[in-house]
């Protein structure tokens, strides 16, 4: 049942919105939406996510190590968006009812279409997300990600790629949306840093779309 959670009300409400603009150096600026659902139907949304999700902990290779990512994970999309990062081959798994009618939510308030969603829960402020970029082929020249935050409020950061400084740091908070413009991903990484004094989870969302050759 997710009628009640995503009523025509709430994402309208948010569409309404003028987004705020955050502005970052050689790009449009990321657009904000401080809340998407309202704070009550995101915290049954975040409940209902950390429950039915089938979360796992890969391993990947980051340069040239083998471990365990961070956090949890969970890959959902069509059938076809296959991706991949860090030398992890992700088949998607398919959408379930919450997250195929949040997907439609973001879709109406950022105005770009998604098929696929990457979801990472952080158990506490130990799980961590490294330096990166959504840069992959997949993901085509202009890639337009949106990202959508419910749980404990964490840092996300971002710098030049190349560069070492942290130029920016965004506290994204329970039910805020953010969309991140394609030179976001040509010329910045981001990362969400270890915070040791939070003990509350955060789920993610990213949502993506995946590009096939020729499509
Ligand atoms: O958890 C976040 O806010 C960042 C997620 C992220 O960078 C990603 O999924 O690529």
């Amino acid at each position: 049942m997710t009628g009640d959670l995503f009523s025509a009300n709430a994402s309208a409400s948010a569409s309404a919105n003028a987004p705020l603009l955050r502005p970052l150096p050689g790009t449009p600026g990321l657009q904000v939406w401080p809340a998407v659902l309202g704070a009550s139907r995101a915290n049954v949304l975040m409940d209902r996510l950390l429950a039915s999700l089938p979360w796992s902990q890969p391993e990947v290779t980051v340069y040239g190590r083998t471990g365990p990512v961070p956090r949890l994970q969970s890959w959902h999309g069509d059938p076809d968006a296959d991706y991949a990062y860090s030398g992890l081959p992700l088949p998607p798994r398919p959408w379930t009812p919450e997250l195929d009618a949040l997907r439609r939510t973001v879709e109406a308030v950022t105005g770009h279409r998604y098929n696929s969603v990457l979801a990472n829960l952080y158990r506490n402020g130990e799980d961590t997300m490294g330096w990166h970029a959504d840069d992959e082929r997949e993901l085509g020249p202009q890639p337009w990600i949106a990202s959508y935050s419910l749980g404990a409020t964490r840092d996300f950061t971002l710098r030049r790629k190349g560069q070492g400084r942290i130029e920016d740091r965004i506290a994204l908070a329970h039910d805020q949306l953010i969309l991140m413009p394609p030179a976001m991903q040509r010329l910045w990484e981001h990362a969400l840093p270890r915070r040791a004094r939070v003990s509350a989870p955060r789920l993610n969302l990213t949502f993506r779309l995946i590009r096939k050759t020729g499509r």
